[in-house]
């Protein structure tokens, strides 16, 4: 592959958007990789994702300009529904994604962060949905995702206006998880840079989400996907069928037994690593 990066440490994979003199554009090539990454990951082993970008000045820049500005209707909706693909691949992927936003997220780069589950970024990250500012719509998915995030009003506000925002904006109106800062020493020296110090918070948080049972991850990512597309009853219903699947695993037989056995050290050892 030329421009994604994956390697996987333990139970967390980290996918890295390689193409860092584009700051890590979207063009065709790597959209493809990124499908063809997502398809090989070990289910079996794996069971959190990390998403980010290579370097430290840019998640994803947005798709890539250059190869958009002279698509012809056809090819653009081709383009599009590449990109659309591998975000709702994403979106859907059976474990937990969090994006691990390193700097820059705009246009396609703000849409692939928001079809992960979680968002966290650098003090200098900057998100924005520039596209109506370039003669577009946001087209992965932007008009979508953003409203349900941030609600309505914010998201026309982001994307009429097509103003970056900084990461404590971001942060503030729910747009991101957590903000990770450079660590600096008492001379203020940066001792643990800006990418570092935020790869080392996602993998903490991926390790986190590795060690629970993992169909009850899976599920719950499934029940609140699932359930956002529909009314409150409906959404229960899908809960309910979820919640009960759960009884069918070993997990939550070692999981409640570990409990009621007040065995903590069979409880660490017995559920993160049964019926995966
Ligand atoms: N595409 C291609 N190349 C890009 C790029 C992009 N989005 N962003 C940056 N680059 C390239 C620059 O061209 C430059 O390349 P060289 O000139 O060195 O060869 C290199 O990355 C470094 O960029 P700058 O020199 O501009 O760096 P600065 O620090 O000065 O500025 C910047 C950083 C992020 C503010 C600036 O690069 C910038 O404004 N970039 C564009 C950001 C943007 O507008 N992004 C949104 C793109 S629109 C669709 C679905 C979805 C979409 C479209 C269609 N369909 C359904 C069909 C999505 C659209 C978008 O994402």
């Amino acid at each position: 592959m030329d421009f994604i990066l994956y390697e996987v440490n333990g139970a967390v994979g980290t996918i890295t958007i390689n193409r860092e003199k584009a700051l890590n554009a979207l063009n065709s090539q790597v959209l493809d990789e990124l499908n063809a990454t997502l398809d090989a990951v070990d289910l079996n082993t794996v069971r959190c994702l990390i998403l980010t970008g290579a370097g430290e000045k840019s998640f994803v820049a947005g798709a890539d300009i250059g190869e958009m500005s002279t698509l012809t209707k056809a090819e653009g909706e081709a383009f599009g529904k590449k990109g659309n693909d591998v975000f709702r691949k994403l979106e859907t992927f059976p474990i937990p994604v969090i994006a691990a936003v390193n700097g820059f997220a705009l246009g396609g780069g703000c849409e692939i962060s928001m079809s992960c589950d979680i968002r966290i970024c650098s003090e200098n990250a900057m998100f924005g949905q520039p596209e109506v500012g370039l003669g577009i719509t946001p087209g992965f998915g932007g008009t979508q995702r953003l409203a349900r995030l941030v609600g309505a009003g914010m998201a026309k506000q982001m994307i009429y206006t097509a103003r970056n925002i900084k990461a404590d904006e971001a942060y503030r109106i729910g747009l991101v998880n957590q903000i990770v800062k450079a660590e600096v020493n008492e001379a203020g020296e940066v001792t643990v840079s800006a990418k570092d110090a935020l790869m080392a918070a996602a993998n903490k948080m991926a390790e986190g989400i590795a060690k629970q049972a993992p169909i009850a991850v899976r599920a719950s990512k499934k029940a609140i996907n699932d359930g956002l597309q529909v009314n409150m009853d409906e959404a229960i219903v899908i809960e309910e069928k979820l919640f009960g699947s759960c009884f069918e695993t070993e997990d939550q037989k070692a999981g409640m037994g570990n409990f009621l056995e007040k065995d903590k050290e069979k409880k660490l050892k017995v559920v993160p690593f049964k019926n995966c």
